[in-house]
């Protein structure tokens, strides 16, 4: 990339110019769409919580910007920025100019924020759709449908409102859901990360050890590669493994424990997601193998599933058709595998889906049902696969079972062929495991 001063895209330009058009031709004609920056949060008091850019304003102009907004018409793209001052600058460090900006998003007309509340009047002015994504802001809510409907009741003046304000998702959502290749290159970079991390932590892990101390080995490898985690990391020990969303991470680790860490990388919005169960100490007890392997199998036959025209249902339905199975193997379910399935009562074991979409965010957007239908996967898309088991302490569980918990995720992208795991570099068989561990 060229150098560009003080700023450089983060996002190369063609990148960019291909989502924004890709945005503008499934626009209604005579449209326009309006995406708002992430409003800045107060953490306690004073401090505010590290910025956190909104996904869709970062995917259509690559801008880390604070204050400003992006205005599409079908053949017209516009951002307005708040250019810094020198006090700012004097706290808060170069803050790019509205030429920057333009070099850095590769959007020609760039303004000042000052005027945007003007302008808008005449952006939305007789417009067919107003694509605002409504429900988020309620200020901005009300600036917003206040204007609209100014416009509307003006008429006298020549003004019109919007016919329909339509949601932004309806269009983003499903453009994000399609990897780009330079997309995919991202995650797989986040993804190297992770694996670095996962590989340095099971290989550290020993009795006595707190979880914090894996977690500051978390923090340590993401910020080594300029990355942060893509979402408070869950290090459980023991028991600690069946709260699913435990982040406490503040107790020790035991001698014949497992430890359940879901902890990945983000770096620039590109999440990964990635989850391993590894023993404590070097080797897996047995009863800790025989459900390891169960979800181990279950998550195999889910990967492989992963293909184009399956669906997460179908997906899921696979993993968890291996689950029961082990599960009745190991008399944690004593009723037929039909009447497990029916009544679904291996919920007390299993109660979370088997993946979710991934990209901008670690949960990522776009729709899982298309007119009530499970979705079918297609080139492109991106995925989690993270079957689990999680057994709790009842008196009704034979002892060497109870108060275990064991999810294994990977992150999978959809192609024309065999399923990519993105995470594979992250060991997964028991041996695999154990070997590190020496
Ligand atoms: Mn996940």
């Amino acid at each position: 990339m060229p150098d560009m001063g003080r700023f450089s895209p983060e996002i190369p330009h063609q990148e960019l110019e291909a989502r924004r058009s890709a945005c503008q031709s499934r626009m209604e004609p005579g449209s326009v769409l309006i995406i708002h920056t992430a409003p800045r949060r107060i953490m306690s008091n004073d401090v505010h919580y590290r910025f956190r850019q909104d996904s869709d304003f970062y995917y259509l102009t690559g801008l880390p910007v604070e204050e400003g907004a992006l205005i599409l018409s079908p053949d017209r793209s516009c951002v307005y920025v708040k250019p810094g001052t020198p006090e700012k600058e004097t706290w808060e460090g170069p803050q790019p100019n509205l030429h920057e900006t333009g070099e850095m998003s590769g959007i020609e007309d760039v303004r000042d924020l000052e005027g945007l509340n003007k302008d808008l009047e005449s952006w939305v002015n007789g417009v067919s759709a107003l694509y605002y994504s409504y429900g988020s802001d309620v200020e901005r809510d009300r600036h917003i449908l206040g204007l609209a409907q100014r416009l509307l009741i003006r008429g006298r003046a020549g003004t019109s409102g919007p016919e329909r304000i339509v949601h932004p998702a309806l269009i983003l959502h499903e453009l994000r859901l399609v990897k780009s290749s330079w997309e995919i290159e991202r995650m797989r970079e986040t993804a190297e990360i992770t694996a670095m991390a996962h590989r340095e932590i099971i290989a550290a892990a020993k009795p006595g050890m707190g979880e914090f101390e894996l977690e500051a080995i978390l923090h340590n490898v993401f910020r080594r590669s300029n990355a942060i985690e893509a979402y408070p990391s869950i290090v459980a020990g023991g028991g600690r493994a069946c709260i699913l969303h435990y982040i406490k991470n503040d107790e020790a680790l035991k001698n014949g424990d497992l430890v359940l860490m879901d902890a990945a990388a983000a770096r620039g919005y590109i999440h990964s997601d990635v989850t391993r169960t590894f023993p404590v100490d070097e080797k897996f007890t047995r009863p800790q193998k025989d459900l390891y392997s169960i979800v181990l199998k279950a998550q195999k036959k889910a990967i492989a599933s992963s293909v184009k025209g399956a669906t997460m249902d179908s997906v899921h339905n696979d993993a968890l058709s291996v689950l029961v199975d082990g599960l009745i193997d190991l008399k944690l379910v004593k009723e037929s595998k039909e009447e497990c399935l029916e009544k679904k009562t291996y919920r007390r074991f299993y109660m979370h889906r088997t993946g979710h979409w991934i990209g901008y965010d670690v949960h990522d957007v776009g729709s899982y049902y298309i007119q009530g239908k499970p979705r079918p996967f297609q080139p492109g898309m991106v995925c989690t696969v993270e079957p689990g088991l999680y057994i709790p302490g009842d008196d009704d569980i034979p002892e060497a079972y109870r108060n275990t918990g064991i999810r294994i995720e990977d992150d999978i992208v959809i192609t024309d062929g065999a399923p990519l795991n993105l995470t594979s570099a992250v060991p997964v068989e028991i041996e695999q495991i154990e070997e590190l561990k020496c």
